[in-house]
């Protein structure tokens, strides 16, 4: 099988848990980031299961070493993406959670953010909530906000990939100019049940430690961050009763088990 190694630690799962997304910058080959830069929008089904697209991005070790931590071995590779091509000026969307996001606190999806092309303020980077993904909410519901105290624009350089817990809140941010920029979406799932197979030094697993309040977040909502966080922990490290189906109710995305990939 091809192989892939966890690259994070148990204080970086704990990040993760608590602000929903991790992102990966400049990690991408820069003479790839050229090709990629210029694919038409919408669906990219072909695209990604080229052994290119599977070598340079999807099994990046740097990429593939944050799935291999969150979503534990053999998990299941995209075959399916989608290109959001903005040129365009224009106002920006407003705040969302994606299709058909799920309940429940353990982490079986993680929808990334592929950025081929430098994302500068002016060319409507993605906005997201850090923190935001244990708040499953009616899209409607939040449609109507404006700025909220602690998003975050990803302007970033080119071959960023952000990694994101599904259901994070976030919107293509206004875009002031008529340049391409480019964002190729795609979901990993996980396939395996959870244990604490990440980088660690010691067999003993540490206690949950809550980092702290985002800056929209008030006390109560704190408590509730902290007791989410800790489920999820207990969860992924394989603490508790599995209440999620695995995977998760295929989306729009497809996938094929890490196993059953063979490069050329
Ligand atoms: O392109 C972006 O930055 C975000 C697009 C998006 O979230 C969507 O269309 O659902
Ligand atoms: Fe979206």
């Amino acid at each position: 099988m091809f192989n892939v190694e966890p690259t994070l630690n148990d204080d970086q799962v704990m990040q993760f848990i608590h602000n929903g997304y991790i992102t990966l910058e400049n990690v991408i080959d820069s003479d790839y980031n050229r090709e990629c830069e210029s694919v038409g929008g919408g669906g990219m089904g072909d695209f990604v299961q080229t052994d290119e697209f599977r070598r340079n991005v999807l099994l990046h070790p740097e990429v593939a070493g944050v799935v291999r931590s969150l979503l534990g071995a053999n998990f299941i590779v995209p075959t399916n993406a989608h290109h959001h091509l903005f040129e365009a000026p224009h106002r920006g969307q407003t705040w969302h959670s994606d299709g058909l996001t799920e309940y429940g606190y353990g982490i079986t999806h993680l929808q990334c953010y592929y950025y081929p092309k430098e994302v500068r303020i002016e060319d409507g980077p993605t906005m997201i909530l850090p923190g935001s993904h244990f708040r499953l909410v009616d899209r409607e519901a939040i449609a109507h906000y404006g700025d909220i105290l602690g998003q975050l624009s990803l302007t970033v350089p080119a071959g960023t990939v952000a990694m994101t817990r599904y259901g994070i809140w976030h919107k293509a941010g206004p875009k002031l100019n008529a340049d391409r920029r480019g964002m190729i979406k795609f979901s990993y799932f996980r396939n395996t049940m959870p244990k604490r197979d990440w980088v660690s030094e010691s067999d003993e697993i540490p206690s949950y430690q809550h980092k702290g309040r985002h800056p929209y977040v008030t006390e109560v909502e704190s408590y509730r961050d902290r007791h989410r966080g800790q489920l999820t922990w207990n969860w992924l490290c394989g603490l508790t009763e599995v209440e999620e189906t695995l995977p998760p109710v295929k989306m729009f995305n497809h996938g094929i088990p890490l196993s059953e990939i063979r490069l050329q």
